[in-house]
């Protein structure tokens, strides 16, 4: 029988508990199963050097969020003790974790969202490390550990029940693997795959010549006859059906405009490509296709992930899409805070808008629960708060933990804000508002 909920406390214990009890669909991640290979050191013996499923201590510290925080303490260049990049790079990923440990853990306190990540990582799998700042006995915990059985332990803790993975079908050792043995590579359902096409958008020359090298005819990269058209819709149709991915997704600099405002050629060449392959493919199969936008690459080369950069984007350009392509869905996320506001706006105004997470530079509580707020308070529940975003397996354990408290403060507000005026609000619409949040707006967008 629901249970009404007449006061603050109430509301709060009701809402935590409902989040706690949440199984969690994590709509984006780079995360990977075993079967993609792992480089990390582990009682199964069996490690890929380039394998694709990072986790444990060593990838929790060498995160590139953190390879950036570093350069911060000790600089790249300096006349007292710096250390050059390419001299970073060389460092075994230990001695890499090492130097990341000594000078953000050890030596001040780790009090960045990034660091304390990785404490809440190793509380939550129970490794007490206040008590022992020793990374060798640490890495020993770790040593022990059968990958599968560990995804399985971190999605227990984490309540992450589906995982969705982010397949760069341009990076050369994804491509391969995928080429070697798809089933092999899909073969555990709680990992979902998505076709992620970045280059298409930001450099459609470049992307038309590898088409053609892979054997489908893209173009010169500056004009699209309606064979190229054709020949890049077979590209995305072969793909989607080896990958059986969920949705289609880019990332795309603050300059992305649309329509397209240079007169060069291979900008309006691209903006083609969007247009006749990408939008008409992802319409016809009703597959969602994603915008993650504002995000400007290696604005420092050195730092390699760790190098990029947030910029303003236009948020019209959005609205136009949504607005000419009524018959296709789209996910979006921008980097800047500056955007939020017209983003939440402009998904007011479209119905094939779902706007969601608080991506990279915005993964932080102030910025969190600033932008879950504006959210609840446009567009309702109606929205996607959050996505992990976790390249580390592991990180799976803070990203949730961190996010749950926040977004629960914000709700646990909202419930009794309306609890206030009178308004009979029980504990099963309270779960079911939660699970919406945090699993049934992204089900029930990509069956729309
Ligand atoms: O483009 C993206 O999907 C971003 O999330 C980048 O992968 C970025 O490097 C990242 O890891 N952000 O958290
Ligand atoms: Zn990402």
């Amino acid at each position: 029988m629901p249970k009404r909920l007449t006061t603050r406390t109430a509301v709060e214990k009701t809402v935590h508990q409902a989040l706690r009890d949440q199984p969690i669909v994590d709509m984006h991640t780079h995360l990977y199963p075993p079967t993609f290979g792992t480089p990390v050191p582990n009682r199964t013996g069996k490690t890929d050097r380039d394998g694709l499923m990072l986790w444990g201590l060593d990838e929790l510290l060498t995160y590139h969020y953190l390879v950036s925080e570093v350069y911060r303490v000790v600089p790249a260049h300096s006349r007292k003790g710096g250390l050059a990049y390419e001299e970073f790079w060389k460092l075994s990923k230990q001695q890499q974790a090492e130097h990341i440990w000594k000078h953000l853990f050890v030596e001040r306190a780790p009090v960045s969202e990034a660091c304390r990540g990785v404490l809440t990582c190793l509380e939550l799998l129970g490794l007490e490390v206040g008590k022992n700042k020793d990374l060798g006995k640490l890495r020993k915990w770790f040593a022990q550990q059968d990958p599968s059985k560990y995804i399985d332990k971190v999605m227990k803790i984490s309540n992450v029940e589906s995982i969705t993975m982010t397949n760069p079908v341009f990076d050369d050792n994804e491509r391969e693997r995928w080429l070697k043995g798809a089933e092999l590579l899909r073969g555990d359902p709680r990992f979902k795959s998505v076709l992620r096409i970045d280059p298409i958008l930001r450099d459609w020359p470049k992307a038309a010549k590898k088409l053609t090298e892979w054997g489908f005819n893209a173009g010169d990269g500056k004009t699209l006859t309606q064979k190229n058209i054709e020949e890049g819709q077979r590209f995305l149709r072969e793909w989607l059906d080896r990958q059986e991915a969920i949705y289609m997704a880019l990332s795309l600099p603050p300059e992305f405009r649309y329509p397209a405002e240079s007169g060069e050629a291979a900008d309006k060449a691209g903006q083609m490509a969007l247009e006749k392959i990408i939008l008409p493919v992802a319409a016809e199969r009703g597959l969602p296709f994603a915008m993650m936008i504002g995000s400007k690459m290696r604005v420092n080369p050195a730092l390699r992930d760790a190098g990029d950069m947030v910029g303003k984007s236009d948020v019209q350009a959005v609205v136009r899409l949504c607005a000419e392509f009524p018959k296709n869905k789209f996910f979006v996320t921008l980097l800047a805070r500056e955007n939020q506001h017209e983003l939440c706006v402009a998904a007011r105004k479209f119905g094939n808008l779902m706007i969601f997470g608080c991506w990279w530079f915005l993964n932080n509580p102030v910025l969190i629960e600033e932008i879950t707020r504006m959210r609840l308070e446009l567009l309702g529940t109606s929205m996607i708060p959050q996505h992990s975003d976790s390249r580390v397996l592991d990180q799976l354990l803070y990203k949730w933990q961190h996010s749950r408290v926040i977004i629960g403060r914000v709700l646990a507000d909202k419930f009794t804000d309306i609890v206030d005026t009178g308004w009979p609000v029980t504990d099963e619409e309270v779960k079911q508002d939660i699970n919406r949040l945090f699993r049934g707006n992204f089900l029930e967008f990509l069956a729309r």
